[in-house]
């Protein structure tokens, strides 16, 4: 039996952290709010982050393979150039690199910080909802019932079921807290509001064989492969995860796998040409035959990261399942060991349907990560809890927002700062 006692004050002392940092951050440069601070950074990408997920846009040029194409006879052509060099503009070319390499690793030093705090900045924004519903109720709870009771406890449940937190997860979340009342004699509710932080956060990081990473190939390309049901977020997070990768220096590239909803393959496209990414896709063919020929492309290409769309209907199990049989068979026949990971894109403002959700794709497919998007837009960000605990696949990333740089790496503490950072 592990005493869990201390750990409040431990949670307290990360968050003090967290804030410490937004505050060195602001003064550093001498700003109000860290979003100020973003127009300093420096992305090398097309896309601001700036630019929202707008959906219903008109793409104005279509033909983007083409491009692809132009780009690659342009490779060749550099590549026929290099040979023709002399020895030592070879070197000069090397120690460019090095500089170059040198300069960045610098960028990136000088940015760590800054990021750490935008990061913060933006868990804290994107979870506002949740906090002003689920905490500020909750301390509210403690005001009006200042002793633990039964109707202290109804009202308890009540608060965690709306937060979307789930049902058994709140069945056995109260059970254990009535255990702690009662093991450590607690009467006093402003007290429980710390057990309450305590337990929840132990609810995530017990049992701890989940791993937040992204699973990377070790040699050639990192497939990743987006899953999920209709308008969750697929195609956006594509978009956010291409600028991500793309800012940490990395090739990319898109293949549109959604071949049937009108428009998919040319939203992609947008995206692809806006963060600078390869792109491959036809429209109205099978997605398993574009996706194959995506992938020798980008083998061709030496890409690092590929990430896969993938259509949303989820209208009939069977369809679906033998569709992602299909295309997973093609994939790996293509990459060995490849998808390297398989993400399910959950809409966070759906709450239970999408703890449904996940529950009915892990059955059809090996899901490797959840994606949960939206959670600037729901009161509900329990649900991290839920999934945890009823679905026990890890979140890999969660949507804060519609910016490019609203795609968060999942982070306990972070999450755990942004509820709670108005009750420490
Ligand atoms: N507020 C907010 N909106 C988001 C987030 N992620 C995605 N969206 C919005 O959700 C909408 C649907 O996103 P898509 O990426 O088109 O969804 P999809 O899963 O590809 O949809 P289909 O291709 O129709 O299956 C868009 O308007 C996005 O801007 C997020 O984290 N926060
Ligand atoms: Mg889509």
């Amino acid at each position: 039996m592990v005493i869990y006692m201390g750990l409040f004050d431990k949670l307290k002392n990360i968050l003090k952290k967290k804030e410490q940092v937004v505050e060195e951050v602001k003064k550093e440069y001498n700003v109000d709010t860290i979003d100020e601070v973003k127009e300093i950074s420096v992305y090398d990408s097309d896309a601001t982050e700036e630019e929202t997920l707008e959906d219903d846009y008109v793409p104005d040029d279509v033909s983007l393979d083409e491009e692809i194409m132009e780009d690659e006879d342009d490779d060749i052509d550099e590549d026929e150039d290099d040979d023709e060099d002399e020895d030592d503009i070879d070197e000069d070319d090397d120690e460019d690199d090095e500089d170059e390499d040198e300069e960045w690793a610098q960028f990136v030093k000088e940015h760590q910080k800054v990021q750490e705090a935008q990061d913060i900045a933006t868990y804290d924004k994107g979870l506002e909802k949740t906090r002003k519903e689920f905490v500020s109720k909750l301390s509210m709870l403690g005001v009006k019932y200042t002793k633990v009771s039964p109707e202290y406890y109804d009202e308890l449940e009540e608060l965690l079921i709306n937060a979307d937190v789930g049902v058994n997860t709140v069945m056995n979340f109260m059970d254990r807290l009535r255990d702690r009342v009662k093991n450590e004699k607690i009467t006093d509710t402003k007290y429980l509001n710390e057990v309450i932080v305590d337990e929840l956060f132990i609810i995530y990081v017990d049992n701890d064989t989940l791993s937040d990473k992204i699973n990377m190939a070790s040699e050639g390309p990192t497939v990743i492969l987006m899953v999920g049901v209709n308008g969750v977020g697929k195609t956006t997070t594509i978009a956010k995860l291409a600028y991500k990768y793309k800012n940490e220096g990395k090739k990319v590239m898109m293949i549109a796998g959604d071949t049937f909803r009108a428009g998919a393959v040319k939203q992609l496209e947008e995206w692809a040409s806006r963060t600078d990414s390869l792109f491959y896709g036809k429209e109205n063919t099978d997605p398993a035959g574009v996706i194959f020929d995506g992938l020798v492309k980008a083998k061709e290409e030496d890409v690092d990261i590929v990430l896969i769309d993938t259509a949303g209907r989820l209208q009939n199990k069977v369809n679906l399942m033998k569709e992602l049989e299909k295309v997973n068979k093609v994939i790996g026949r293509q990459i060995p060991d490849a998808p390297h990971e398989t993400l399910l894109v959950i809409d966070a403002t759906t709450g239970q349907n999408g703890i449904s959700q996940a529950v009915a794709f892990k059955e059809i497919t090996n899901i490797t990560g959840i994606v949960l998007t939206k959670l600037d837009g729901t009161a509900k960000g329990g649900i991290v809890l839920a999934i945890k605990e009823e679905v026990n696949i890890p979140v890999k990333f969660i949507g804060l927002g519609e910016k490019m740089t609203d795609l968060k790496t999942f982070d306990i503490e972070n999450y755990i700062y942004g509820l709670f950072k108005d009750m420490m």
